[in-house]
């Protein structure tokens, strides 16, 4: 019984957190975001950095468009982007966790490359390549306005982030079948 119970609640709270016009939910994200734009307006920007985080968006509406073949042409701009990064324009103490995360934001971009055609193994890689922007975004900062969305029913239920430039949510791991299931938790 107290299982059932439990099932229930999270079943409502996934209904309640999808829901784009709950109002409660719009209130706490604003406080949310409120706090993080803070934290973040100190940190300056990378020029070759900001390219990367060009390439990502594209791929990430192509996925919102449901369009395999397109995220597959803007993965492989990204791997490029990712490969031209102008190493000088790091700092030593930036330098390992840069070379972390491009190293596993490429092979999941390679992934999404020679998946053309087959969508849900790209959004697959798509997970923990958003977690790499997002890293990179708060390693180096960005010059423009952007946001980390979260959907509760990405990855199995397990939830997943991505980074977008709009401020109105448009879900790149359901697309068409679930395009304004999310919510922003911080803003860069
Ligand atoms: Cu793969």
């Amino acid at each position: 019984m107290k299982n059932i119970i439990f099932i229930t609640v999270v079943i409502v709270f996934v209904m309640v957190s999808c829901n784009p016009k709950n109002k409660q939910a719009e209130t706490t994200n604003t406080l949310i975001m409120k706090n993080d734009s803070k934290m973040n307006s100190a940190q300056s920007s990378n020029a070759s950095i900001n390219e990367v985080v060009a390439n990502y968006l594209k791929l990430k509406n192509n996925l919102v468009n449901d369009n395999s073949k397109e995220a597959a042409n803007s993965g492989n701009a990204l791997v490029t982007t990712i490969g031209k990064v102008d190493m000088n324009s790091i700092s030593k103490e930036q330098m390992k966790d840069y070379m972390d995360i491009a190293d596993d934001a490429k092979e999941h971009a390679e992934h999404i490359v020679s998946n053309g055609g087959d969508i849900a193994h790209q959004r697959e890689h798509f997970v923990m390549l958003s977690k790499d922007v997002n890293d990179l975004i708060q390693l180096f900062g960005t010059n423009q306005k952007l946001y980390q969305d979260f959907c509760p029913m990405a990855d199995d239920n397990k939830g997943a982030i991505w980074i977008s430039e709009t401020k109105e949510i448009k879900n790149p791991y359901f697309g068409s079948q679930m395009a304004t299931c999310g919510s922003i938790k911080k803003e860069f």
